[in-house]
């Protein structure tokens, strides 16, 4: 091969009669405004010189594209755009092929199918998920998708946004060949060389016309998409448009509809979901660079201790099982034994049950899952988790087990979602391998993991921690000790601005639908009712005797809980469940509770409107948020949108609490926040960090950078 002719993020070299454009801007080969202009003077290149016979493009290091750059959005666009250069690369009058290996999502797909043959390696993982980022393909991929795969099955792959595997692209005709051994270039170079001998001609995916083909029957198809997308999708405004645009690739010429599409894409890049989403997709990686991950290496963990089988305790289990490590699980009798690892295998049967899991891979996961009465088994561990009572002084005795059984440098794991570590920690001889790993049940599928970090304990812990954590695929938030945490501190002050507003005059079912409105997926007296009343009854009163005896305490919490009704598990908590249902409706009881406490405390009931619900609901949230980052709980405020977009089902596609904020403009929440106090001063108090944003004319954000 030929010396490159720059160094740029595009490189160019001559190997014999093919020109090889390889793409390099890590990490991951984003298309850049500098990658737009290196393609189109490689394609410009390619054209002007008669000994080059075609073109293959690959992409350097771990990537063939990983996507338009996503920082580049939200700024005015910049010219050659997107769009344009996959035209280009299309329109090439010498054959150009795409070599794929690695990641090959939305505009990296796109460049690839805008090529007129792709080669794919074992590793390659293609997709077009622009919809998780409030987009959609907007450099022809609605419209060449369809041409190479077929309407459903490109609807299908854009709707999703799942990675597609080589063999399934080459089964479904997006790719045309499958390359051998693991480097790309000979690969691709190997395919690209063939083609040319056989004299292949340029083919373009535009002029595949053959996908309109039974017209009718595609646009039957997309209108039962729209609709099934309609009922699941509630309020993102993205996928609606994939479908829009791909209607009208069949009903339009080629460039009439991807101008179409450029439109529509247009309309995606100014919604505020797209901006919600895209801060979601960055604070995500953002979470895992903390101080410590980046000072120092993690212990290394190869087999792990779990204390208490309860529902918690098993589900952190199978959560270490599923990442492929063994777990030796600690009940304080056979009885208590049995029941953990019935609790471990409940999971595992019901994937069985569901087709998701076969008999034999249940029995290879179970085989690295023991059991014990004694600490003693816990010898050899690297790290362990006690999920027991949430009772100090029950944590403090499984602490004093853990200091004489664990070998030096074990991690200490505590999953208390509010007692204060520090005292745990200080209770044992090694305060430095104590950390809090709080995780949200169901264990084994909620992404959150809050990280607690007490005082003493080592760096090495924390970034053990940080580890484990991608090993088990959740999606870890630094926190500071303190009663909560960030989720549940924040979650106690709106939850208590939802009481105050129900005793105001909202019914609980008015509050859950403004805020299924607001896009959770269930309202925070739903959630009470999945729970169960007596967790935060008990809370409650842990709190009672710490509470602001002036503080305003809505006691028709208590009230139900009082008559045994904890919710779902009880048949009615907030709502009735007839008959085992998990659809509750309705209470009229609990109303007349609500008009009962009413009376009783001399309020009369005022009617809330959805939108005076949201805006109490989200200064609540927002203005602890704001006290959660001043006081150093979480790290920046995007720890705090990931703690509820993760944990407590905030829509993704409002970013967090702390985007949300800033999205609505912090004077305006902060406005409300003094407004609500002209009625309970005590209760809402601004954060002076808020005050501070506002004062300073800045808005969360810039805390994050
Ligand atoms: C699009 O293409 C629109 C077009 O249709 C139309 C245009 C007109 N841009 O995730 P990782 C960064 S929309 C900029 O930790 P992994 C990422 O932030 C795009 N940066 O690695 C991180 O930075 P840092 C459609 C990007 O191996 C670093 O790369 N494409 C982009 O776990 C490593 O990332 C997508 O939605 C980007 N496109 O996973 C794909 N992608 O080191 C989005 C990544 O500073 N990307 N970065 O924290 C992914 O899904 C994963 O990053 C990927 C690698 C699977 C590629």
């Amino acid at each position: 091969m030929t010396a490159p002719s720059e160094t740029t993020v595009v490189r160019t070299a001559k190997d014999g009669d093919l020109l090889v454009v390889t793409i390099d801007h890590p990490p991951v080969n984003a298309i850049s405004m500098d990658v737009r202009r290196g393609l189109m003077a490689a394609m410009d290149e390619a054209e002007a010189d008669a000994a080059v016979k075609g073109v293959l493009i690959v992409g350097a290091g771990r990537a063939f594209i990983a996507g338009a750059d996503i920082r580049e959005f939200g700024r005015p666009p910049m010219h050659p755009i997107l769009p344009e250069v996959c035209n280009r690369i299309e329109a090439c009058t010498k054959p150009v092929v795409a070599a794929i290996h690695g990641p090959a999502l939305g505009g990296g797909l796109e460049v690839a199918m805008a090529a007129h043959y792709r080669l794919a390696m074992h590793d390659a993982k293609l997709g077009l998920p622009e919809v998780q980022l409030g987009l959609l393909p907007g450099s022809g991929g609605t419209q060449r998708a369809p041409r190479l795969m077929g309407v459903e099955a490109a609807v299908e792959l854009m709707l999703s946004g799942r990675h597609m595997k080589a063999q399934e692209a080459v089964g479904c005709k997006l790719v045309d060949q499958l390359g051998e051994g693991t480097d790309v270039l000979q690969a691709g170079l190997s395919f690209a060389r063939a083609l040319l001998a056989d004299g292949a001609p340029v083919r373009r995916t535009r002029d595949l016309d053959a996908f309109k083909v039974g017209y009718d029957h595609q646009l039957g198809v997309l209108a039962k998409i729209q609709k099934d997308v309609e009922k699941k999708s509630r309020g993102l405004f993205s996928p609606l448009k994939v479908i829009e645009a791909v209607r009208a690739g069949l009903q339009m010429p080629f460039d009439e509809a991807l101008a179409n599409e450029r439109q529509l894409f247009l309309q995606c890049i100014d919604s505020p979901q797209r901006a919600g989403l895209i801060h979601a997709f960055f604070a995500e990686r953002e979470v895992l660079k903390v101080p410590e991950v980046k000072s120092v290496a993690p212990r290394p963990v190869t087999h792990v201790g779990v204390i208490g089988g309860g529902t918690m305790g098993a589900g952190i289990a199978v959560s270490v099982l599923d990442a492929g490590l063994p777990v030796t699980m600690i009940e304080r009798d056979d009885e208590a034994v049995a029941r953990g690892r019935q609790n471990v295998e409940k999971v595992y049967n019901g994937l069985i049950a569901k087709g998701r899991m076969s008999e034999q891979a249940k029995a290879q996961v179970m085989a690295r899952f023991s059991t014990s009465t004694h600490y003693d088994a816990l010898a050899q561990v690297d790290l362990v988790i006690e999920a027991v009572f949430e009772e100090m002084s029950v944590k403090k005795a499984v602490f004093a087990e853990l200091d004489r059984v664990c070998k030096p440098h074990a991690v200490l794991a505590t999953n208390t979602s509010y007692l204060d570590i520090n005292e745990i920690a200080g209770s044992i001889s090694r305060p430095q391998d104590v950390i809090g790993l709080h995780f949200f049940s169901p264990a084994n599928i909620m992404k959150l993991l809050e990280i607690v970090v007490p005082e003493k304990v080592s760096a090495d812990v924390v970034a053990t921690a940080f580890s484990l954590a991608t090993q088990l695929k959740k999606v870890p938030v630094r926190a500071g000790v303190c009663d909560g945490f960030i989720g549940n501190r924040i979650l106690a002050v709106y939850r208590a601005a939802v009481d105050h507003m129900m005793e105001d005059g909202c019914s609980p079912y008015e509050i859950d639908a403004a805020m299924r409105e607001f896009g959770y997926p269930m309202g925070p007296f739903q959630v009470s009712d999945l729970a169960g009343g007596d967790i935060g009854w008990a809370t409650r009163k842990r709190r009672a005797a710490t509470r602001d005896p002036k503080a305003r305490y809505v006691q028709i919490a208590d009230r139900i809980c009082e008559r045994g009704w904890f919710g779902q598990k009880t048949g009615r908590g907030y709502y009735l469940y007839p008959e085992g249902s998990r659809a509750g409706v309705p209470d009229p009881e609990v109303l007349q509770i609500i008009d009962a406490e009413r009376e009783r405390t001399n309020i009369q009931p005022r009617a809330l409107t959805p939108e005076l619900i949201v805006r109490k609901y989200m200064a609540a949230m927002v203005n602890e948020g704001a006290n959660v980052v001043h006081q150093g709980i979480a790290l920046r405020p995007l720890d705090v949108d990931v703690t509820f977009v993760h944990g407590y089902g905030f829509p993704r596609y409002r970013g967090g609490p702390m985007k949300y904020a800033d999205m609505v403009g912090l004077e305006k929440i902060l406005a409300d926040i003094h407004e609500f106090a002209k009625q309970d001063p005590l209760f809402w108090q601004a954060s002076p960090l808020l005050e501070q944003l506002v004062k300073d004319g800045k808005n969360f954000d810039s805390l994050n950078r």
